[in-house]
């Protein structure tokens, strides 16, 4: 906690060496845990991705954590804030490691085109107010390999340095950046330098793309990423939408 250069994040500060998954656990425990609070694991055994997908979290090799927030936002700011953690941790990647990291809206982080870090928002309260936010943040740091179905997508930052990386310094900086671009929006209702980051690094801009529902499988081109999070794509026959990054998954072609 010394190193710690935070105001208020993660100043409650849970550290488990083993669990289901990080975002279950804060959920279980709600109750003893305040606005800010950061649970995070050495390893995962049932670590979980968007849309019922699973995360691979191996021992010691990663950053395997959930944020606590309480930000009193409207329900549907909960992009918003998933758009904001994927900027934090697009400035604290590149600012650690130097590496040309892209954003793949709504919620990767890739470098050239293997998955880095993954983002699981959980939005929990009435229909209309956030009450609780959970922001599940997955960064592969010094894994020496992938196996198995992920082998072919994923990759770690000491695969592409060459070298290992520390993780403490990785997430000491995210915190602090993470914090800033928070108390900026949610304090100070400024959001342009998310929005600025996120534009600027994303994977999909200006790309054709294959929009994914279920079974369903849509080519369009990806034009924008709006104020409010979502992604604005054209579709064939010239029509555009609005996609939030709860209901959908997008492909590069
Ligand atoms: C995500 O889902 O990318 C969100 C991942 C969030 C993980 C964090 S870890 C801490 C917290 N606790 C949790 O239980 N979760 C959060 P999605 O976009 O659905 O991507 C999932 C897909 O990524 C899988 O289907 C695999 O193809 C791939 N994948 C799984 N593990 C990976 C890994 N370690 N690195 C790269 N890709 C992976």
């Amino acid at each position: 906690k010394s190193v710690l250069k935070t105001r208020w994040l993660a100043h409650q500060l849970v550290h488990l060496e083993s669990v289901d998954s990080t975002n279950i656990w804060a959920k279980k425990h709600h109750h003893e845990l305040q606005h800010g609070a950061l649970v995070l694991a050495e390893e995962q055994t049932g670590g979980r991705g968007r849309l019922g997908r699973s995360w691979e979290s191996s021992k010691g090799e990663g950053i395997w954590m959930t944020l606590v927030l309480e930000p009193g936002l409207p329900m549907h700011d909960a992009g918003k804030m998933t758009q904001l953690a994927a900027a934090a941790m697009h400035q604290a990647i590149v600012g650690v490691t130097g590496l040309p990291v892209k954003i793949k809206w709504p919620n990767d982080l890739l470098v050239g085109d293997h998955k880095i870090c993954g983002i699981l928002t959980e939005a929990s309260g009435e229909l209309t107010r956030i009450e609780r936010l959970l922001v599940g943040i997955g960064v592969n740091v010094n894994q020496q390999a992938f196996s198995g179905e992920i082998a072919a997508v994923a990759t770690s930052l000491r695969i592409m340095m060459e070298q290992p990386v520390s993780r403490v310094a990785l997430l000491m900086l995210f915190l602090e950046i993470f914090e800033k671009c928070y108390d900026d929006y949610v304090l100070h209702q400024s959001y342009g330098a998310v929005l600025r980051v996120v534009r600027e690094h994303s994977m999909l801009l200006n790309q054709p793309i294959d929009v994914i529902r279920g079974d369903q499988r849509v080519a369009a081109r990806a034009v924008s990423i709006h104020e409010d999070g979502r992604l604005e794509v054209v579709y064939e026959d010239g029509q555009s939408e609005l996609l939030a990054g709860g209901e959908v998954s997008v492909r590069r072609k």
